[in-house]
Parts: C-alpha cells; structure tokens; sequence
C-alpha cells in the first residue's frame, strides 16, 4: 500500500497511437483482444526503457509483438504490470485476456449490473479489462468491435459513432465504434443488453443536427423525459454560457442500477446510476428531478472540460471536476433560483466538506499524494475545487474569467494539463496577478475569517479589522495568508433603495483597495494578509456589513454581531444569501446558548438525561422566525431554507469534544418550541401551500411543496395524537413522491405509534417492492429515524429480503445514513453502532472496496467525540486497520485515521 506522489510524476514513456479492441461477450466470460500501435517517446525513453502496461489480476491468454507470439518468459506479468523488456521504437501488439464480468462486484472495469454489461474505468478501471498504459496522459484513438448474441444483447455500444454492424454465426451479432477524438483510457465505455431507447435531436448554434439516446430498462422507458430535456437545456446553456458546441453527431446516456458514482462522463457514452436519469412525478421527489437536471449537465459539460481537455495526471483532478461543478452550479443558478442554489451548495460545503478539511483525510484541491486514487473523488476536489473556480470568477469578474476560459479552449484543445496551466491562463486572459491565489490549490484547510467592527460617530467612518488564520494539519504545520475575495455591502435603514449599495468609500489600503467588477453590483475587498483593515467614510450610525455575500470565499466566518444585528440582516440584507446565513447564524446563537444551558444542568445533575430537561427559546429568535415563515414577499423555496435548522453535523463542528445527545437534544428543543408557538401560522403556510398541482415542476410548486413540508415536519416535531394525525392524514393524501417520503420520513422520526409507522412502511412497501429508486427511499427514511430502536432495526434492514451488498445505491440508503445521516444512532454511547459498521465495512470490503471506504470515512472525526466515545471508535479502526487481506482503499482511509 505505497503512496504515490505528485512530484514524482514523470511523463509516459511510451505511446498508444491507437488501439483496436474486440469484446467476445457471452454470460460465462468475455474475450478482450487489444491491438495498439505503441510508440516510444523520445523525449524521456531509448531503447533499454522497457515497457511497463498496468494491468489487475488479468488473465492473459496469448501475446503477439509485430506478428511474433510470445511465450511467457518473453513478458513479466505481476498483478499490476505486464512488462515487455526490450521493444523496438514502434510496434503492434496484441494481447487477449479473459474476464468474468459477472464475478466482477468492485463494479469497476467490465461488469454486469442485472442482465446489462458495461464498464466504470474512472479513474484506473481500464487495468482490469486489457493491459494499458492506464493513465489520463496517454490519449489514444479507440477503435471497438462488440459481438454477442443478438437477442439477449440487441443493443451494442461504445463510444464515437457506429461505423459497421452485422450478424455472425450461432444467433450473435456484432458492431464497431469508432471515436475521431483521441482519449485517456478512463474515457472508454462499453454497454451490451437488452435496453429502450429514448430519441430526440439537438440542433447546434453552427446548425449541426445531432442525435440523442438514451438507454434504460424497457418497464422504465416512461422515466426518461425529464433527463432528455436536461440534456437540451445543457447543450443549450453550455453554447451561450461557455460558447461550447457538441463535437459528434450522437450523443448516448445508459442507466444502470449498479453504479458506484453518480454517472460518468465517457466520451459520446455517458453511463449514469440510474438514479440520476429515472424520473416521474409518482415515483421522484422534486430533489430527484433538481438533482438529474445537475448530474446530466455535469456530465455533459465534461465533453469540454475533462474531455477535449483531460488531466495530465490523477492530482489535478480538480481541474475538470471543481471546473466542472463551478459549471453545472451557474447551470442550475441560470436556469432556477440563484439564491436557492448557492444556499444549498454552501450547505453541502459547510456540512461535508469542511468537516472533511478539519479531519485525517484533510488534503489540498490539488492533492500531493494518494495510496488508492478513488478515495480522492472528495468534497474537496469537487466542491471547494469548484469554489476556488468561483473565487477566480469573482476576482477576474464575468467577461474575464469567459476570456479566460476561451483561450483555455483554444490553447489546451486536445492535451493533458494541470490546474496550474488554468491559473496561467486565467492571469495571461485578465492581466491579474494570481501568485498567492494559487496557495488554495496547495493549502488545505478552512480559513477561519475574524471580523471586528469599529463605528468613530464622531468622523462617521467604519472601520473593519479581518483577521485570517487557517489551523495547521498534517499537510503543512504552518499555513500561508490567503488571497480571499470579499463580496461586501453595507445595510443601513437610511438607504431608500433597500440598502444594496455600499454607502461609503474604503480607503486605499494598500493592495486591499476595494475593486469593482464593472458587470458586478457588488464591491470586493482583497484580503491577502493575515490582517488587514478596510474604512469606510461617511457612514451612517447602525449601518451593518453584509460580508462574504453569496458566500464569496469558502471560509468560517466569526462575525461580531449580535442577536439584535442578525435579525436586522435577516430582514433588510440585499444580499438573498446573506439573508438565509444571517437567520442561520441566529440559530447557532441560540443552539449554543441551549447546548450550554443543558451541559450546566447536566453536571449539576448528573443523574438526568437531557430527554429530562427543556430549557426555554428565546423570544427574539421566534419572532425573527415568524417574520421569516409569514413573509408574503418572499419566494417561498427561499423561506423553506430560512426556517430549516442547521443539521446536527453542522452544529457539531462547532464543539470539541462533541456532545452528541446535547446537540440532538437541542435541536429538538428548538423545533418544539418554534412548532408550539407558531402552530397556527404553520397551520396556515401548510394550507396555503397545499394547492400546487402535484404533477407540477415549476419552481413555484417545487418551493410550495419545500415549504409545505418543512412545515409539517415541524408539527411532526409536537408529541401529540392530533400532530401525529395529521402527517398520516398527509401520508395517506400524497399525490407524488415529494409529499409521500416527505411525510413518511416526518412519521418516521415522530413519537407517533409503532403501528401506525409499521402500518405505513407495509403499505409504501407493498406498493413500490419493484422500483429500486423507490425502494431505496424506503430503506432510507427508517435509517434516518432517531426513534429508539432504530439501530436494531437498521441492522434488521440489512437482513431485508430487498437488501443486497451487491448494489451501491441500497448500501448507501441504509449505511451511509447511518455513518454520516444519524449522527445519534451512529454515535451511541454504548458503541454498538460503531461495531457494527466496522464489521459491515470489512465484509462490504470483499465485495466492493471503494464503497467501504467511503463508509469507512464515518470514523474520520473520532479524536473530536468524549473519551468513552473516542475509545470505542479507536478499537474500531484498530480492528479493521489489522484486518488481513484489507484493501487499499479501506486501508488508506483507516490508517490514516489512526494516524
Ligand atoms: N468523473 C467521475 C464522475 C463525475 O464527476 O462526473
Ligand atoms: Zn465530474
């Protein structure tokens, strides 16, 4: 398990001009012939540099150099290489090897997911099919032919285009694909099976016609219209946004069940989880539909950034994934509400990802080193990644960055680069010096932003003191000032115009003078020091700074307001998202004054439980939330984010130790409270919002039913007969699947009774045993219960007739809820919920080892809990950290833990 390190990246020491594959596919096994034209490269090889292929655990059956067969003394074959000695400049060679796709449960490589082949070769996934320079560098133009039997596989793909078909003898059939583009082997696809197929047409912006597939399960061929349309609308967005044109004439989606990502970006042949393509009102929640619109664009925006222009090695992931996701954001922020879309992506930022830069697996946007390159796909990559993109797009402002993304198309068309050619682009577009913006490729951590106010009534100036600092970690002991773009405004109530507009100038303050996007409404202060100081004249006694609007920077923010000044922001910021984090902060407030009042009684009274004591809610936090929830102006998806509380994740991450029960304890304290003061308001806004058709999917039904349903889980929240009644009432009258899991998962995590819930699931149960979506939404809502009991049943789950290790999607629905979803079932204290993930995460570990490891991360934060706790989780990973045969995913993970 030797880590590899990006400093010692070394260009290919051959190359593949081309290479021909042939798959023989029948159920038993499958015959991969490969033919590639190999050609050393000079620059770095002569003649004595042999040549090393990757491969994993094939089976070779012949080799062939230049027409010659060779013995196997003529090669070395390890379970990770395939080496040739001595080889002439340029030659052909041709290796067959054997696979059993139906054995293959890592679902990397070729595999079968139900009655269908396909593959998963992101990121080194083509070792397992035939020998290869397995790395994203060497492109390569791929030729395909497929053959099986013709009924049980009428629908044969791969990547490019079609370019011959026919029948063969005894009932199979073949066809050749043929790619124009050159690619790295992670970009290769096959799919056989028995599937629909779902047509439309997409006219280009130069007037190309091209045609779009896509392929489910015949009995889901009704689910397909919502993923079609967001592919229009992607290569629609992606033309006027970005100027990108569709480069084939074909553009073909599969959905599988078994998938261990979301989708993957294969050139001409995106292969996606079906639960990112299958879609309809009865049997999809409005989150579904949000989130395939998302995951099609991503992929779809791949084409140009990933594709046409790839990685030069695993460490700048990033560059395509944090471009891409900044991408497919502004897709969904264009296309729906920008407030509604920043606030949820921060969300997710804050919830999962500082957590994940805060603990072992902590590490840069461009990572240094990696024992197993699958557990880097991370919330770092990905979404800081895609936040450090936002930020340049900030600095630069919007006609920069699109200058600067046009010369990266022009430039790097067809090669593999590194985020540090994107940074040189960006600064050769925009004539703005990036030098220290690049440490937040190299950097890992969250920058934690102190911000002190000074008011002088006397001068009427503001002064603002900014302090940064970012914890040291195992990557760096000691951490550099960053270069943080602050989005700023200033809210007072003597602007008429609703206080948009700062109302004073700072002062030139050396490099921090604050610089103004000419397209851009708001002002940016340059924070570039640890500390720095901005004034602004003439201002207005009681003005507020709005800091960091639309989350300008991915750092902890430690404003100085009080109470008094957050309500104030809630209801006159400008700035939508401000607005939602200035009532988040509210409730952090008040959480940590109701944490700290149950901790106090709790070591007064050490024989009482937390379920014992209720501390009473401040008055002003219901009244700021009153204000919020019967806001007549309003769009009602962004109250629906107003009133939701921080998760008990979120809260965690302030407190070290963490105190589980108190936090859950509190929460609920909160929700009661606001329920049983403003139940008739709740009442009402349920009502009001009851009156959306439920087939509809405009943003106003969709915010209508969020709302709606964060309501009710409020009342969900009351102890009651009559609140219990209530959401049943709803459960029964659902008319889509936003309102029905809405509801059950209310019930779910009520003190409604044990027959009632049982009486619900048995019914969702019976109805929907067929849908493995729907399904998975099942298991899903009683793992997310804090009912007592919920651990023992979880583990009954996974006993479930309808349960299977085989397949990713259900694993998650039951187990990563529980390691990352239930903060207080995962953590009890006795420590049985500790003892049986570990022991799922090692047998899950022979099946699919990427999968385990991602469960594997839940014990990531376990120096962060009580002692007992800490304990518990440590003989956990020791356990698994000494299992024998562990693999090098889990390992890395567990280890590095412990570590
Ligand atoms: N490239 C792996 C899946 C995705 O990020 O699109
Ligand atoms: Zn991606």
């Amino acid at each position: 398990h030797t880590p590899k390190y990006l400093k010692d990246y070394r260009p290919p020491a051959y190359w593949i001009d081309k290479i021909d594959l042939q798959f023989d596919l029948a159920d038993d096994q499958t015959i991969v012939t490969s033919t590639m034209k190999i050609r050393r490269n000079n620059d770095v090889s002569d003649k004595l540099t042999p040549l090393v292929l990757d491969c994993r655990d094939l089976d070779i059956i012949s080799v062939v150099a230049d027409d010659m067969v060779l013995c196997s003394a003529d090669y070395e074959l390890t379970p990770e290489t395939f080496t040739l000695p001595r080889v002439p400049e340029l030659f052909v060679l041709e290796i067959k090897n054997r696979l059993v796709p139906h054995n293959n449960t890592a679902l990397e490589g070729l595999y079968r997911s139900g009655r269908t082949f396909c593959t998963q070769c992101e990121a080194q996934g083509f070792r397992r099919i035939t020998c290869f320079p397995d790395r994203p560098d060497v492109m390569t133009l791929f030729s395909c032919i497929i053959t099986a039997e013709k009924k049980k596989y009428p629908v044969l793909l791969s990547n490019g285009n079609p370019v011959a078909s026919g029948d063969l003898d005894n009932g199979r059939h073949y066809v050749k694909w043929e790619d124009p583009f050159k690619k790295p082997s992670y970009l290769f696809a096959l799919v056989a099976g028995d599937l629909s197929c779902i047509e439309d047409h997409f006219t280009t912006f130069s007037g190309k016609n091209i045609t779009l597939k896509i392929f489910v399960e015949h009995e889901n061929k009704d689910k397909c219209s919502h993923a079609m349309k967001s592919l229009k609308e992607s290569m629609a967005w992606d033309e006027e946004r970005f100027g990108r044109e569709y480069d084939l004439d074909l553009y073909q989606i599969v959905a599988v069940n078994d998938f261990n990502m979301g989708a993957m970006e294969n050139k001409g042949l995106n292969i996606f989880n079906s639960k990112y393509v299958l879609a309809k009102t009865e049997t999809a929640t409005d989150t579904d539909f949000m989130n395939i619109q998302r995951v099609i664009a991503h992929e779809y925006f791949h084409n140009w950034t990933g594709n046409r222009i790839t990685l030069k090695n695993w460490f700048q992931l990033s560059l395509k994934e944090g471009l891409t996701v900044f991408r497919d954001q502004e897709f969904s922020s264009d296309l729906n509400s920008r407030a509604v879309q920043r606030i949820s992506d921060v969300r997710k930022l804050r919830t999962f990802q500082f957590p994940e830069d805060a603990g072992s697996m902590a590490h840069p946007v461009r990572p240094e080193s990696y024992i197993e390159m699958n557990n880097f796909y991370t919330m770092t990559v990905y979404e800081k990644g895609s936040e450090v993109i936002r930020m340049m797009f900030e600095i630069l402002g919007r006609e920069l960055f699109r200058k600067g993304m046009d010369l990266y198309f022009a430039r790097f068309d067809g090669q593999a680069v590194t985020t540090e050619d994107f940074v040189q682009i960006m600064e050769e577009a925009s004539g703005i010096d990036l030098s220290q913006f690049r440490l937040w490729y190299s950097q890992s951590g969250t920058p934690r932003i102190k911000v002190k106010r000074e008011y002088d009534s006397a001068n009427r100036t503001l002064t603002i003191h900014l302090t940064q600092n970012t914890p040291p970690d195992h990557n760096q002991s000691e951490k550099k000032p960053l270069h943080i773009p602050v989005k700023y405004g200033l809210v007072s109530l003597s602007d008429s115009n609703g206080n948009s507009e700062p109302s004073g100038n700072s002062e030139p303050n050396g490099n921090s003078e604050p610089h103004r996007n000419p397209e851009q409404n708001d002002h940016i202060l340059h924070l570039k020091e640890q500390h720095q100081t901005f004034t602004f004249n003439d201002i207005a006694p009681e003005t507020r700074p709005s800091l960091f609007r639309e989350f300008s920077a991915p750092v902890i923010i430690e404003n100085d307001f009080s109470a008094e000044d957050l309500a104030f922001l809630m209801a006159n910021d400008t700035d939508e998202f401000n607005r939602w984090d200035a009532a988040q902060q509210l409730y952090f407030m008040e959480l940590k004054r109701i944490i700290g009042l149950l901790q106090d009684e709790k070591a007064s009274n050490p024989d009482k439980t937390y379920n014992d004591m209720a501390p009473p809610l401040s008055e002003h936090l219901v009244n700021a939330f009153r204000e919020s929830l019967c806001n007549t102006t309003l769009d009602r998806a962004l109250i629906a984010q107003t009133i939701t509380l921080p998760g008990e994740s979120e809260i965690a991450q302030q407190y070290d130790p963490i105190d589980v029960d108190a936090i859950h304890r509190a929460r609920q304290i909160m929700k009661q409270t606001i329920a049983e003061k403003l139940a008739t308001e709740l009442d009402d806004i349920i009502d009001l919002c009851s009156k959306a058709d439920p087939e509809d999917l405009s943003h106003e039904a969709m915010a209508d039913r969020s709302l709606k349903n964060i309501a009710l889980s409020y009342i969900g929240s009351l102890d009651s007969t009559s609140s219990h009644q209530i959401i049943h009432k709803h459960y029964i009258n659902a008319m889509n699947m936003t309102d029905k899991i809405g509801a059950l998962s209310i019930l779910c995590n009520s003190t409604c009774e044990e027959s009632t819930l049982n009486q619900a699931l048995a019914q969702f149960h019976l109805m929907w045993r067929e849908d493995p979506l729907v399904l998975d939404k099942w298991f899903t809502v009683q793992a997310s219960s804090t009912r007592p009991g919920t651990l023992e049943n979880i583990k009954a789950l996974t006993c479930h007739p309808d349960f299977s290790w085989r397949n990713p999607n259900r694993v998650r629905s039951v187990m990563s809820i529980l390691g990352t979803g239930n903060p207080y079932i995962f953590h009890r204290k006795d420590g049985n919920g500790y003892a049986f993930f570990a022991e799922k995460i090692i047998q899950l570990d022979k099946i699919n080892s990427q999968i385990a490891a991602r469960l594997a991360g839940a014990f990531n934060h376990w120096k962060k809990y009580d002692l007992q706790r800490r304990t518990l989780m440590q003989q956990q990973l020791e356990i698994m950290v000494n299992t024998p045969d562990l693999s090098r995913d889990v390992y890395e993970i567990v280890s590095k833990a412990l570590s």
